[in-house]
Parts: C-alpha cells; sequence; structure tokens
C-alpha cells in the first residue's frame, strides 16, 4: 500500500504539511491527499457533467463522443443535462452564502433587541447602510437603526417583487440596465433558490441557453444577498477591518498553550471563542499551561485574522494537519468546508472536535449547539474543553512542524482607500487609477477560492500570484488562496522580490506613505463572502474612470477551486463582465454548447458570455499558462479602455 502513495512533495509544497502526511502515515492514519490518491481517475461521466439523476426512470448518462445513446429516457440532450446539472451546483454554491447572510441579520436583530452579547461595533456603516437604504436613521438610538436595517435584511427574503435591496444599494446603473433587459434581476434569494431548483426538475427548463441565464442570475443574487449583506452585517456587528500583523503555517500551534481552532465560515463562535481565550487564560495556567493560543483555518480564520490578528495554521487541503501535531486540544467548527474526516483522525489523538450547528453535525465530535443568544456560554464551553484536554496530551505523538511566517492581512476597502488617503487626502482613487493608466499596474486579478487535493496544496495558487506581480498586475486575494500566498510570504512585503518594477514602486510608496516599508505584494482583502470587498474597489475604480466593471484591466482567479460555492462566486464576477480563470474545469465538458458559452469569447460568437456580460471562463491547470492567458485578456482590455 504504502509504495502506491504519493511523494510528499507532489501533494503540498508546504513543508510542515509534507511533514505531518508523513507522520499521519508512520501512525496509520489517513488524510485527504491519501484518500485522493486512492480514489485515483475520477468518474467520466461525472467529471463531464452527462450523468443526469433527476428521475427515478435514470440515472441516466450519455457516453462521450457519440458512441451509444445520445440522449437519456426523456430524450434531454447531453446539451440540456449539463446545463441544469451547472445550475443545480452552481445553486449549492449559493446556498450556504444565504444562510450565511440572514444568520448575520438574524444576530443583528437579536444584538439590537439585546437578546444577543454582541456590540454595534461600526456604527458609523451602520448608518450608512441605512441611509442608503432610505431608512430613517435622524433622532434614532443606535439599537433602533440596528433593528430597522436587520428587519430589512430579513424581509428581502420574503419580498416577491421588485430588486434586492443589496442590489439595489450597490450596483452600477448601466450594468443595473443590461441585466434588466436580460430579465435576470433577482427578487428575494429564497425564491431565487426555489426557483432554480423548481426549474432543473424533470420535464421543466430544457433551454441550456436558458439556464446558464440562470446561471448569472444566481450569480447576481450569491453576490448581493449573499456576499455583501453577509460583510456589511458582519462589519458593523465585528468593525470593519484595518491592518494588522500576524503568523502562518502550522508553528503558529504552541507546544506550551492550549491550542484551540476555530474553522469553518460563519464569524459569530469564532469571535467569541478569541474572546473568551482571553478571559479564561488563568484557567489554563491553572492547569500548566502558558496560556490559550487561538489559531484558524479556512475562512473562520479569516474572519478572526482580518479583525484580530489570529494567527493561521493551514487552509482547506489540509486541515486535518492540526490534529495530527498532536498539540490541539479543541478544534471549534461551525459550517463549510469541515471535512467529516475530522472526529475519524482526531481518534489517534486528543484533539476534541466540537461542532455548534443543528444542521452540520459529524458523528464522532461533541456537538454544542451555539445560538446567537448563548454565544458566550458556548464559546466559555468550547474553551473550557480545551483546557480540560491539556492534560490528555501523548508526548510520544507530538510534532510541532517549526515554521512560521509574518504576514500581514485586513485590507478591506476602507483600509485600502484609507491607505490611498495618505498618498493623496482630497483624492484618494487617483494615485491607483493614474498607476493603472500609465501601466505600472498592468490591471489588478483577485485570486480567490480554495485548496484542493487534486491540486498539488499552495502550488498553483502560489506560481499563479508570482508570474502575475511579476507582470506588474496587482493581486489580492481572499479565503484559502489568501492563505496559501500567506504561508509563502506574498502577504508581506518579503514579495516585493517577485513583483516588477512598476507595481514595487507603487506598492512601495503607498506603503511608505503609511509608515510601512512597502505594503505587502498582495493585499489580502478577507474569507470568501468577502469578495464583495473585491467587487466594491472594482466598481470603485469602474465609477472613478466613468466605465463599468466589465470595461476594466481586472480578472478573477481560482487555481486550486474546490467548493461549488467559488462557482457560485465566479458566476458573481462573472455577471459583470470580470473573466474568472479555473484550474480544475467544472463539470460542463460534456457539451459543447455550454462551454463555447462560458469559454468562448465575444469575437467566435455572440451567444457567449464574453459576448452578453463582457466576461468568460477561463480554463487553465498550469498557472504560469494560466496567468498569461489572464495577461493577454487584460491587455486586451487595456487596449479598449485606453487604446493602447
Ligand atoms: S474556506 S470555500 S475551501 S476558500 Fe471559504 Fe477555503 Fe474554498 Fe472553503
Amino acid at each position: 500500500m504504502k509504495e502506491k502513495l504519493l511523494s510528499v512533495e507532489d501533494l503540498t509544497i508546504d513543508t510542515g504539511v509534507q511533514q505531518m502526511i508523513l507522520k499521519s502515515r508512520d501512525e496509520g492514519v489517513k488524510t485527504a491527499f491519501d484518500r485522493n490518491s486512492e480514489i485515483g481517475a475520477r468518474c467520466t461521466f461525472g467529471e463531464l457533467g452527462v450523468c443526469c439523476k433527476r428521475c427515478l426512470a435514470g440515472p441516466c448518462r450519455i457516453l462521450p463522443g457519440g458512441k451509444g445513446p445520445q440522449t437519456g429516457v426523456c430524450g434531454a440532450t447531453a446539451d440540456q443535462i449539463v446545463a441544469r446539472n451547472f445550475l443545480e451546483m452552481v445553486a449549492q454554491g449559493m446556498a450556504p452564502h444565504i444562510e450565511h447572510a440572514r444568520e448575520v441579520a438574524l444576530t443583528l436583530l437579536e444584538t439590537a433587541e439585546g437578546k444577543a452579547p454582541y456590540e454595534i461595533k461600526n456604527p458609523e456603516k451602520l448608518i450608512n447602510i441605512a441611509s442608503r437604504l432610505g431608512l430613517t436613521v435622524d433622532g434614532k438610538e443606535i439599537e433602533e437603526v440596528a433593528k430597522d436595517v436587520a428587519l430589512k435584511a430579513l424581509e428581502s427574503f420574503q419580498q416577491q417583487y421588485g430588486i434586492l435591496p443589496w442590489l439595489e444599494m450597490n450596483a452600477n446603473q448601466k450594468t443595473l440596465a443590461r441585466w434588466k433587459e436580460l430579465n435576470i434581476i433577482p427578487a428575494n434569494a429564497h425564491q431565487e433558490l426555489t426557483v432554480a431548483i423548481n426549474r432543473v426538475t424533470m420535464g421543466s427548463d430544457a433551454d441550456p441557453v436558458n439556464l446558464l441565464l440562470g446561471v448569472m442570475r444566481l450569480g447576481i443574487t450569491d453576490g448581493y444577498a449573499g456576499l455583501h449583506l453577509s460583510t456589511d452585517l458582519q462589519d458593523v456587528l465585528f468593525g470593519t477591518p484595518g491592518l494588522v500583523k500576524s503568523k502562518y503555517r502550522l508553528g503558529v500551534i504552541k507546544e506550551k498553550m492550549v491550542n484551540i481552532s476555530v474553522h469553518g465560515h460563519i464569524p459569530m463562535l469564532a469571535d467569541k471563542v478569541v474572546e473568551w481565550a482571553e478571559k479564561l487564560e488563568d484557567e489554563a495556567k491553572a492547569v500548566g499551561a502558558e496560556g490559550i493560543n487561538v489559531f484558524g483555518i479556512c475562512c473562520s480564520a479569516n474572519e478572526v485574522l482580518m479583525r484580530k490578528g489570529i494567527p493561521v495554521a493551514t487552509n482547506f487541503a489540509s486541515q486535518e494537519a492540526p490534529i495530527l501535531t498532536g498539540a490541539v486540544e479543541a478544534m471549534a467548527v461551525d459550517i463549510q468546508c469541515v471535512m467529516p474526516s475530522l472526529p475519524t483522525v482526531s481518534n489517534d489523538y486528543h484533539t476534541e472536535v466540537i461542532t455548534s450547528l443543528p444542521y452540520s453535525k459529524i458523528p464522532g465530535a461533541s456537538h454544542i449547539e451555539f445560538t446567537p443568544a448563548k454565544a458566550d456560554e458556548v464559546a466559555q464551553a468550547v474553551v473550557r474543553k480545551g483546557i480540560a484536554n491539556f492534560g490528555k496530551r501523548d508526548p510520544e505523538k507530538m510534532q510541532i512542524p517549526p515554521e512560521i511566517v509574518d504576514a500581514y492581512a485586513g485590507f478591506s476597502t476602507e483600509q485600502i482607500v484609507e491607505a490611498l488617503k495618505n498618498v493623496n487626502p482630497e483624492d484618494p482613487l487617483k494615485p491607483l487609477v493614474d498607476n493603472i493608466k500609465a501601466g505600472n499596474i498592468l490591471g489588478v486579478v483577485a485570486l480567490v477560492g480554495c485548496t484542493n487535493p487534486r491540486v498539488k496544496q499552495d502550488w498553483a495558487n502560489v506560481e499563479m500570484a508570482k508570474e502575475l506581480l511579476k507582470h506588474n498586475v496587482m493581486v489580492v486575494a481572499t479565503g484559502c488562496s489568501a492563505h496559501s500566498l500567506g504561508k509563502f510570504g506574498l502577504l508581506s512585503s518579503e514579495g516585493l522580490e517577485y513583483c516588477g518594477d512598476g507595481l514595487k514602486q507603487v506598492l512601495t510608496a503607498v506603503g511608505q506613505a503609511n509608515g510601512m516599508e512597502a505594503l505587502p505584494s498582495v493585499l489580502h482583502m478577507g474569507s470568501c463572502v468577502d469578495n464583495s470587498r473585491i467587487a466594491d474597489l472594482v466598481s470603485a475604480l469602474a465609477d472613478y474612470i466613468g466605465v463599468e466593471a466589465k470595461d476594466l484591466p481586472v480578472a478573477g482567479s481560482t487555481p486550486e477551486i474546490m467548493n461549488p460555492k467559488a462557482l457560485a462566486i465566479g458566476a458573481y464576477f462573472l455577471a459583470h463582465g470580470v473573466d474568472v480563470h479555473v484550474g480544475i474545469m467544472p463539470p460542463i465538458g460534456g457539451s459543447e454548447l455550454v462551454t463555447n458559452v462560458l469559454t468562448g469569447s465575444k469575437e467566435e460568437h455572440e451567444l457567449t458570455t464574453d459576448g452578453l456580460f463582457g466576461g468568460k471562463v477561463i480554463y487553465e491547470k498550469d498557472p504560469i499558462e494560466a496567468a498569461h492567458v489572464v495577461i493577454e485578456r487584460i491587455k486586451q482590455k487595456r487596449a479598449e479602455l485606453f487604446g493602447e
């Protein structure tokens, strides 16, 4: 068995994770990396998206290459099957963001009513949102305003007609008008999800192009009712991120401390765990520890990194590695991207995996039910479990990889504008736009999404970033790809060595205007929902120049995509006319029509997302090649915009 396993250097470039994979093999514990090798080649039908399981007459599958039956029992063609499957996958990616937003809105409501132990940390942002929503703010207590905003957000899930409020108050008017013409303006997020599932049921929407327009409609819903709503209300409750310094890699786990990890996405529990870890420090000392060390994995990590500078151990693909160090006492998880293997791996260690949501349990994990009202109680229980487990460590099994890397984060749109104000207080966007026009910054790419055991971990994210930087493309990042970059020094000025001269000059000048040696080579803008911050930045640039996002030399890239949520985010970018590079092909290859609509350029055919929206999907698994395709598109957009 051992001989068939891939060498750890082929699985990840993170040497700490390599060490943990070797340790897991020695101890007979399986990780995602080895399970991935065991699974081997993927099912061709599944990969191409041509397996239809919509009714009990099937499952039907279309044999690729025109061999065998070319329709299902009902007559559905490969184009129809692929388009329906893809729409469903995007809906599946959007649902978690919508639920995330609803839960944050409920927390804001309960906070405003004095039922949940959170504060309004950013009243200015709350008032700004309330005013833009058309709510009365004058003469009202801040709690009343918070209640009105929370209720407006929650009511938007019921609105039967009109436009999503978060879309109406944020979208570019010209873009909105084009979406109206295409009849893809969403009214409410729950309705959009129900309609999406309804239209892909047996005997419903069978027009592949109409289904793909449905994908774009979901992308818009995801972006505004999911991402934007979540980020806005989280900023109100937890504060808008500002520059923080922190650390990355497994070395953030501390040998002499009680180590507690937060993992998942929704920040309500993670934020409270950080708070109670500080408050219960003495209890940890009483059991012989030097204190309590909270660190993060995936997007819970991003939420507490961005606002509190909490260090990050690793990202999605190696989430089991912290347990393998033998030094983690508790892992508090909420939802999304949490591998069900965690309690199985922890069987051999003393780590207690603790689930917290009633609809997201894992056999073998402890469960402490979280509600916003019980936040303090639950966070205390999590921290106390960690303290109680400190004495259960097996010193023989402890091995913490020592590597640790400095990183900066906290680049909310507001923080970026603040930093630019120190260059030009009157007109903060001017220096950025001038440098783009002058070519010192060729364009801007958002590196987003995951790590995926099918790709050498962190490698594609890091190589893509380096190649873009080398060609003076400014890179901003979110999600687990930001973690990849943080692990390898790209979230600090160390990464400047990879930047072209023009970009290096700009990052240095802006950094120095802010009392730093230079800005980091890549700006970390937050979690998956914080892709809305990237959209805000792009919109601000477009408004400044007087064009739409589709006209700008910008693109998105997700080299190690794993979760369908990244497809929903991709559809959000695409609807704005922003190209999206993927390093793993979504399951659309079984339909030439669907593939052409999404990946074809407008020169080839008008009926493409490029023709209708101004952006397309770029599939390329080699990150260097991918960077060059993206750079070529950026140059094309520059030529159209600046007449170069
Ligand atoms: S956590 S969606 S693996 S970015 Fe947002 Fe990371 Fe992708 Fe999950």
